[in-house]
């Protein structure tokens, strides 16, 4: 074989020398591609213990059952302060508690000074109208002093209007007007009655009796009396009639017969 041959035999060698290698490259690259592939389309599930499985990917499956409930995880960290509550319900009132130590007395207020001067005006007003009162209370004993007849002693007015009658209608007569039969429970006041007696010449009941109980007098208003000016013999219960007593012109009293007619005089109180 001469020069030329030999460098062709040696280029084909080098070609076929590449071209082998090129496809074992080849290969090799096809094979580490389906092993990529099938390890990137797996799946790998691990069990609690550690142990994994890896399954090959393919179409997806249907959704499985749902798995058992896990044990329950560890306590957490506590958590903030929530916001606060509603109230609640009062509850029952407490016990009274001990008095406390009396104040230091305040000074005196305005107003107190104005219903004080209040106070003292209607006073006036009052007084002034008192004193008008008395003086017509005067007054009118005056006038019916001189035009009836009636006698003043102390508190007492005695006054008639010449009227007669027996003890009963004597005393309805006096009652009906707010008073009562004349009835002295002293001399002056038996004075006074004897004054209108003896000025129309008539004697007069008194409202005193013996009515609730023979021998006991007593006033209208069922008290016994404290005081009498009796006749000499008298009270004498004459016939046992007499339970009424009338007025002698002379001022002393005699038991009577309550259904004699005698001059009506009555008495009423200031
Ligand atoms: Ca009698
Ligand atoms: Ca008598």
């Amino acid at each position: 074989m001469d020069s030329s041959t030999t460098l062709i035999s040696d280029n084909f060698l080098l070609h076929l020398t590449k071209l082998m290698h090129s496809t074992w490259r080849m290969q090799l690259f096809l094979v580490l591609s389906f092993l990529l592939f099938s390890v990137s389309s797996a799946s790998q599930i691990c069990a609690d213990g550690g142990s994994c499985s890896v399954f090959t990917c393919g179409a997806p499956g249907k959704d499985g059952i749902p798995g058992v409930n896990g044990k329950d995880g560890l306590k957490g960290e506590k958590g903030d302060r929530g916001p606060p509550g509603s109230p609640g319900i009062a509850g029952p009132p407490g016990p009274q508690g001990i008095q406390g130590p009396q104040g230091q007395k305040g000074e005196k207020g305005e107003s107190a000074i104005a219903e004080l001067e209040g106070l003292k005006l209607k006073v006036s007003v009052l007084n002034g109208r008192l004193n008008a009162l008395e003086s017509m209370v005067k007054l009118q004993e005056k006038a019916q002093t001189y035009l009836n007849g009636a006698e003043t002693a102390g508190n007492k007015i005695f006054v008639t209007k010449g009227d007669k009658a027996n003890y009963d209608n004597a005393k309805t007569a006096c009652t009906s007007k707010g008073g009562q039969l004349a009835s002295p429970r002293n001399a002056l006041e038996n004075s006074a009655v004897n004054k209108i007696s003896t000025q129309y010449k008539a004697a007069p009941f008194l409202g005193i009796n013996d009515i609730q109980q023979e021998g006991t007098f007593r006033y209208p208003d069922g008290g016994i009396i404290s005081y009498s000016n009796w006749q000499p013999g008298e009270p004498n219960n004459d016939h046992g009639v007499e339970d009424c007593v009338e007025m002698y012109d002379t001022g002393k009293w005699n038991d009577k017969n309550c259904g004699e007619i005698r001059l009506i005089i009555c008495e009423f109180v200031v």
